[in-house]
């Protein structure tokens, strides 16, 4: 039995897999990577998680010999699962930077998705899916969401029609899953989509074990789900502990004598934690990674090695990313630090500063250098996996033509009843303004390659008086990618506010979890209550 519980995976390096393997340790199995060819035609059971992009991917796999073999494996109908790029490389080919021949096992194209039809590129998210026939490894699925992160699918025709066992819509019905005997591939991440994504895991490692019918029964495919994150911001305070901290409009020390660091827990416990309460996502920012090199800062990556083990969401990790020189001249590139953040067991990496410099610098060239951080990190991982923080603070105006920024008029009217404002992004954990608004930053960050936007608003960060919906909705509405909403959470209405008023794809909160005032589950049944659709 023993032999069982070995399952073969072909990682061929190009991203995280490490949610993966940490899901498959998790279920009991042991794994034996791919080296060879013959390692794919001798395995039991054979995991093809795909990561990076399609052109790339099909490169590796054809050098080294891997197409041919796993095109055998398939044929013979031996035990398979393909994972997101996994499945997309089993059709003819694809539209990303191609066309790009891929397997040619399933007739079709991988096309990209259409951001016209008023849907975010990236399909970033949470979505129940349609069975369209049995399908063995989803039989718990029914009609709970599952984790989706790509801006290309794979289309359904009367041609592949024979394969397809699941879809689902976002803008236009695309491919969600195929099965034919024992070959299974899924566009979207079991391993990211809590315990519904581990069970269809486990009936694909399992196949003879009873499994119980967890989900409800299916219905029709819905909407993308609004996303609800968790936000730790850590930092290490005065006697070196790396530490939950939350600021106060980004003042993390309290008001005492000692001025000590704020201290709400330890990351690792409470990323668990909120694993468990129901978080869609949970983000860490490692809010010193300024002036601390993240790579000179290991207990960080420690930080996400650990919490990728128990959190099968998922996880974004930010603060620090930029092109570095240290004390002994040794030069690490932003890609070194975000790959070695991605090989942690980060899905995501957040950028802040640094992109503010980029797009500062695009909007006075013109000219996209492809050096920036943002640029090479969302060429070589994907724009899916670049997130950009903006943390802007409101400044009011008299007159709306009195800088060159956008300016909107405010629901608020500030000091002095003034009745404008625009919002300055700020670098250095909010510490410096500079010559650049949120919405000039988003738009051109966007070009320059990002795939999702997380927005701060110093002005309410920590006051627990509802998001900054003027704000939000100037943003959301500029951009065609995704955007986390964030900063001033205090009430499950704050939340049903946000996604009623606002474009926003998600909501972030920090200090109400960490204080325990809201429950993640509260804030999800409210929304479930309003008619806004939320993974439960
Ligand atoms: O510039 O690339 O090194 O990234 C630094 C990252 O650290 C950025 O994402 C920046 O937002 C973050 N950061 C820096 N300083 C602070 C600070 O608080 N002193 N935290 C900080 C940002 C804002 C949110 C917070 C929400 C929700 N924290 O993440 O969690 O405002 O809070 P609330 O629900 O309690 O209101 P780089």
């Amino acid at each position: 039995a023993a032999d069982d519980s070995v399952v073969t995976l072909l990682d061929y390096g190009a991203g995280n897999v490490r949610s993966l393997r940490n899901a498959i340790h998790f279920l009991g199995c042991n794994i034996k990577d791919v080296q060879t060819p013959e390692d794919i035609l001798n395995a039991k059971r054979l995991i093809f998680p795909g990561v990076g992009a399609f052109a790339p991917a099909m490169d590796v796999l054809n050098k080294k010999g891997l197409a041919e073999a796993l095109c055998a494996y398939i044929q013979q109908d031996r035990p398979f699962l393909g994972i997101c790029l996994g499945l997309q490389l089993l059709f003819e080919s694809s539209e990303e930077n191609g066309p790009v021949k891929g397997l040619g096992l399933i007739p079709g194209v991988v096309g990209r998705f259409d951001s016209s039809n008023g849907c975010r590129v990236p399909h970033i998210g949470w979505n129940a899916i349609k069975l369209t026939k049995d399908s063995e490894i989803l039989d718990d699925i029914g009609s709970s969401h599952v984790y989706f992160v790509h801006s290309y699918c794979a289309i359904p025709s009367d041609d592949n029609k024979e394969w397809i066992s699941s879809t689902c819509n976002y803008g236009d019905d695309f491919i969600a899953s195929v099965r034919r005997g024992n070959v299974h591939a899924v566009q979207f991440h079991p391993e990211k989509s809590g315990e519904v994504g581990l069970s269809v895991l486990r009936r694909f490692l399992y196949p003879k074990s009873e499994t119980t019918k967890t989900g409800a029964s299916p219905r029709n495919a819905t909407k993308l789900a609004k996303r609800v994150i968790a936000c730790l911001d850590v930092r290490t305070n005065d006697k070196g502990d790396l530490i939950v901290t939350k600021g106060d409009q980004y003042d993390v020390r309290e008001q005492t004598a000692e001025n000590e660091v704020r201290n709400l827990g330890k990351p690792v416990d409470l990323a668990g934690q909120y694993y468990k309460d129901g978080a869609d996502e949970v983000s860490f920012l490692n809010i010193t990674g300024f002036r601390d090199f993240p790579l000179g800062d290991l207990p960080m990556l420690q930080v996400l090695r650990y919490a990728s083990e128990n959190c099968f969401v998922p996880l974004t990790v930010g603060g620090g990313i930029r092109d570095f020189t240290d004390g002994n001249g040794r030069h690490y590139s932003s890609l070194e630090v975000a790959s070695e953040y991605f090989r942690s067991g980060a899905d995501k990496i957040s950028i802040g500063s640094d992109a503010v410099y980029a797009a500062e610098e695009y909007l006075k060239t013109k000219v996209k250098t492809g050096k920036s951080s943002l640029e090479q990190i969302s060429r070589v991982y994907g724009n899916q996996a670049v997130v950009v923080s903006i943390d802007p603070r409101r400044v009011y105006l008299r007159d709306p033509n009195e800088v060159e920024f956008k300016s909107i008029k405010v629901t608020n009217p500030g000091p002095h009843g003034l009745e404008y404002a625009w919002y300055q992004c700020t670098v250095n954990g909010g510490r410096e303004g500079r010559p650049i608004g949120a919405y000039e930053l988003a738009k051109a960050v966007e070009e320059l390659g990002a795939g999702e936007i997380l927005l701060n608003c110093i002005d309410c960060d920590g006051q627990g008086k509802g998001f900054d919906i003027d704000l939000i909705k100037l943003i959301s509405d500029a951009v065609s990618i995704p955007v986390i909403a964030s900063s001033g959470a205090g009430a499950v209405e704050h939340f049903s506010e946000v996604f009623s008023k606002t474009n926003a794809s998600a909501a972030l909160a920090a200090g109400i979890f960490h204080r325990k005032e809201v429950p993640i589950q509260s804030v999800k049944e409210y929304l479930l209550k309003e008619g806004i659709e939320v993974r439960m």
